[in-house]
């Protein structure tokens, strides 16, 4: 429910409010797409912070595009902790991904002058959150016309933003093995609204599946395809649907719990022998930052996971240089991410610890009670790669399902299942 907590000062909110919100519920949206923004700038600003503020109370998914200049000047809701920013990435033309490129190596046919705007934020926080196609992007036109050569993050970012609505519908159907009312009559309400899960939720479940961009670390001569250009990558809701199917998301915090000053949560998650993935998302909502202070944060929360050795592991510790995380280092309290991946290749057997912390709470994050405390989204899943390509098993039954069929639908090809 929309917790109403405070309005900003500089826009009421029935100036910038998520369009078409409607509390009188008779449109109930779950998602918003904007193609659109205010003046483009390297800065949290106090248009970033309203945005975040409406983010925080009406608890929507909003995609935002980065903008088109190749640096990072972008616009100020991109830079909102609590969105979804959407950069760009030139697919080519062509269905392989191993040419993707966000350079623009090719003649300037359907690509725009400059490469997509990128992060990080200012205060180092990792932006955009995902990236899609900037080129060559075939859709409807001004009228009843056509055209193939639609770009930009204006389209990468309605791309990522569908994909989140077929995620709220599969969320809707109880495909994640999520409790949905019998009650709800799709006929009389709007069932994909009445059982929409925290816009928290949504975009860790996304960013937990989505299809990263190998890259080559973080420094020059390797600008290309960077953090700061791809974010968490590609959304594949193929490989959602199929962890949904294969019973793979072994932990869906829907922001039930709760931490504080004192209190920890804490899970434990048993990895089988021979997995090939350990990935864990943490997000966050943070209440709207300040403009004129160095980093956007309010609160800090801090995810960690113990291996069953007892190495431990920070939240997007090593994850600026590749896709795996290392362990070591420390929390991630220099950039202050509301967004926190753990990626753990050939995890190995045994019970895994999940921890979510905060040292203090600066403002409340969960205004459903009057004591000072954050809530959270935290998605944990496990795959296994049983063809050994190096790639797990649910993005080969997705995005291959001649070559790898799953015919009993339970998330392990055929070619895989014990005679
Ligand atoms: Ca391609
Ligand atoms: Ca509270
Ligand atoms: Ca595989
Ligand atoms: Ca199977």
């Amino acid at each position: 429910m929309a917790h109403i907590r405070r309005v900003s000062t500089l826009f009421d909110c029935t100036d910038v409010c998520p369009e078409g919100y409607d509390p009188l519920g008779s449109i109930d949206p779950v998602f918003q797409t904007n193609s659109w923004g205010f003046f483009e700038n390297p800065y949290y600003t106090t248009d970033s912070a309203t945005m975040d503020d409406i983010l925080f109370q009406y608890d929507i998914t909003i995609c935002q595009s980065q903008a088109n200049f190749g640096v990072k000047a972008s616009r100020p809701q991109a830079w909102a902790k609590n969105i979804v920013a959407v950069g760009g990435v030139n697919h080519r033309d062509t269905l392989t991904t191993t040419d993707d490129s966000w350079l623009h190596p090719d003649p300037p046919e359907c690509v725009l002058q400059l490469p997509a705007s990128h992060g990080p934020a200012e205060d180092n926080r990792i932006k955009p959150d995902f990236t899609h196609f900037f080129d060559e992007v075939s859709t409807t036109d001004n009228g009843n016309t056509f055209t193939d050569c639609f770009g930009g993050t204006s389209a990468a970012t309605p791309i990522t933003c569908g994909y989140f609505g077929l995620f709220y519908q599969m969320w809707s159907a109880g495909h994640f093995g999520n409790f949905v009312s019998p009650a709800c009559d799709p006929q009389i309400m709007n069932c994909v609204f009445e059982h929409r899960p925290h816009m928290t939720t949504a975009k860790a479940m996304m960013i937990n599946t989505s299809r990263m961009y190998v890259f080559a670390g973080q420094f020059p001569p390797n600008p290309d395809l960077t953090r700061d250009k791809q974010g968490w990558g590609l959304a594949d809701v193929g490989k959602l649907y199929v962890h949904g199917v294969g019973d793979k998301f072994k932990l869906i915090i829907d922001e039930t719990d709760l931490v504080d000053a004192v209190q920890t949560a804490a899970y434990l998650i048993t990895v089988d022998a021979g997995a090939y993935e350990l990935k864990v998302t943490l997000v966050y909502a943070d209440p709207m930052g300040d403009p004129k202070a160095t980093r956007a944060f309010i609160n800090d929360l801090n995810l960690a996971l113990r291996s069953p050795s007892g190495a431990l592991y920070w939240g997007n510790t090593g994850l600026l240089d590749a896709n795996w995380s290392q362990p070591g280092g420390a929390p991630n309290s220099i950039a202050v991410d509301t967004v926190e991946n753990i990626f753990v290749q050939s995890p190995g057997a045994g019970q895994w610890k999940v921890g979510v912390s905060t040292k203090g709470i600066n403002e409340d994050g969960h205004v459903e009670t009057p004591a000072l405390d954050a809530d959270f989204a935290l998605v944990v899943s496990v795959d296994f790669d049983c063809n050994g390509n190096l790639s797990p098993d649910s993005f080969d039954i997705a995005h291959f399902p001649t070559t790898w069929p799953d015919s009993n639908n339970n998330g392990v090809p055929d070619a895989c299942e014990s005679p």
